[in-house]
């Protein structure tokens, strides 16, 4: 069995954690949840057993899958995405126009998942970082290529929430227990202010934090504030699950758009409701899409 290790290369089922299904509740009725969006009523929902990537897709992860495959990106044919402008040198920053309602993030012409900030920028040093810039087809892709699926968001809930119940983070209720940092969120007065005290200002490698009950790392957000890649402030990782039996239609929380926000997954998800989190993750960043596998026998 090839080493797993979290910037590997590693695509197969030796990196994946095997989820023994069951019921749950799903939703949140938490103030900061969203009914609007699907967020509420909590519901009790049952899943099957599957198996789902332990880490979200890497930013070598997903190279290897181009390199096998050829595969251009939505982004790279749109010829944009969005970049949080914090990120931005000052001449992107000045010329990228920005929506209205969400003018912390910037259209950037040339954004990619090669160059989350645009022109000028790699992922050299972010092997291990989750790929950004992906959107739901990219991930969906990427995830058939791995011989996998998409989670539903029934699956991707019940995996993130680690075996709790009915808690606002995958490790509990509080944010920071024991004043220690669990994920990669956003700290200071958004959008202006990122204090990083978590240790990162954009994507983290994607196991730089524990991991939940079920051995998962980072399932709320790992790109945190960043590279709007697929993944938004947060990267929504792209995980694959095995699943004896009919393959249900995976979630599709972002239309393909190389905009989705993995953060607006991962809320949609009812993901971490909380208010950082939000704030760490607007609405129509890029996403990084974590694909689930599913794996019939
Ligand atoms: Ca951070």
């Amino acid at each position: 069995m090839p080493p797993v290790t979290a910037a590997g290369t590693v695509v197969g089922r030796e990196s994946m954690v095997d989820l023994p299904g069951g019921a749950f509740r799903m939703g949140t009725d938490d103030r900061y949840g969203f009914p609007s969006d699907g967020e509420g009523p909590v519901r009790t929902v049952e899943v099957s057993p599957f198996l789902v990537d332990r880490y979200a897709v890497s930013n070598a992860q997903f190279a290897a899958f181009v390199a096998a495959t050829g595969y251009v990106t939505e982004a790279e044919r749109f010829g944009w995405s969005y970049v949080f402008v914090g990120f931005l040198p000052g001449e992107l920053r000045r010329i990228s126009p920005r929506p209205d309602i969400t003018p912390w993030w910037a259209a950037v012409t040339g954004a990619d998942w090669r160059r989350p900030e645009g022109p000028g920028s790699s992922t050299d040093e972010r092997g291990d970082h989750p790929v950004v810039h992906v959107s739901w087809d990219d991930a969906a892709a990427y995830a058939g290529w791995a011989g996998k699926r998409l989670p539903t968001e029934a699956e991707w809930e019940y995996a993130a929430r680690g075996g709790l119940d009915q808690r606002r983070y995958p490790w509990g209720d509080e944010l920071t227990p024991g004043g220690e940092h669990r994920a990669n969120i956003w700290q200071g007065r958004f959008p202006v202010k990122n204090t990083r005290e978590d240790g990162f200002a954009g994507t983290a490698p994607v196991d730089a934090f524990p991991p939940n009950g079920f051995g998962l790392f980072t399932p709320p957000a790992t790109c945190g504030s960043g590279a709007p890649t697929g993944g938004g402030p947060t990267t929504r990782p792209a995980r694959s699950a095995t699943r004896p039996g009919r393959r249900p239609a995976p979630a599709r929380s972002c239309a393909g758009a190389p905009t989705c926000a993995t953060t607006a997954t991962a809320t949609a998800t009812g993901w971490p409701p909380a208010p950082a989190t939000r704030s760490a993750a607007p609405a129509g960043t890029p996403v990084s899409a974590a694909p689930a596998t599913p794996t019939d026998p």
